[in-house]
């Protein structure tokens, strides 16, 4: 192996490692839109983000995106009876008003959004979802984890760090080639 492939693995290395990094982060915070293309308004189908959110999981780090025009609804987090009852007097947090607004999830079990604009709640625009635990802790929690094993190859290797390898592979065959015996 001369100097020149020695410099060419360490920089696929250098970029192979930050990116798998970056696939962890995004896998522990995703944005969900809530009802998709429907996005935050009174629904035709009164069942509309009940359906939405049973076909998702959440976790906490999730973030809800309500896409909605401001003026026309607002997101205010309620308790399970307000929710049930569609009022609005006991809000939890922050009513958003501006529109579109992000919601990141930051603790675990039940949450009730619903809009207290007109009688939107009433007609469905109210959202039911269970938080479930972080797969990754937030770096915030105690105790600290404990530290990450020595960089090693084999830790590197992952079923996402493939197309990377190859190309790198192709990068050390191409130098062979170029070099010459
Ligand atoms: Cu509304």
């Amino acid at each position: 192996m001369n100097m020149m492939n020695i410099m060419v693995s360490c920089l696929c290395l250098s970029v192979v490692v930050p990116f798998l990094m970056s696939v962890q982060y995004t896998e522990a915070q995703r944005v969900f839109v809530v009802g998709e293309g429907t996005g935050w308004t009174t629904p035709q189908d009164s069942s509309t983000y009940q359906s939405w959110a049973s076909n998702n999981t959440f976790a906490v780090g999730d973030i809800l995106s309500f896409n909605f025009q401001t003026t026309r609804h607002n997101v205010v987090e309620v308790s399970e009876e307000s929710y049930t009852s569609c009022t609005s007097t006991n809000p939890i947090g922050t009513v958003y008003n501006t529109g579109p607004v992000n919601v990141t999830l930051n603790r675990t079990g039940q949450h009730y959004y619903i809009c207290s604009i007109g009688q939107h709640c009433t007609s469905g625009q109210k959202l039911a979802i269970n938080v479930l635990a972080s797969a990754l802790p937030p770096s915030t929690a105690a105790p600290p984890p404990p530290p990450p094993p020595p960089m090693s190859l084999a830790s590197t290797f992952s079923p996402s760090s493939i197309p990377f390898l190859f190309i790198c592979s192709f990068i050390f065959v191409f130098l062979d080639i170029m070099h010459g015996p």
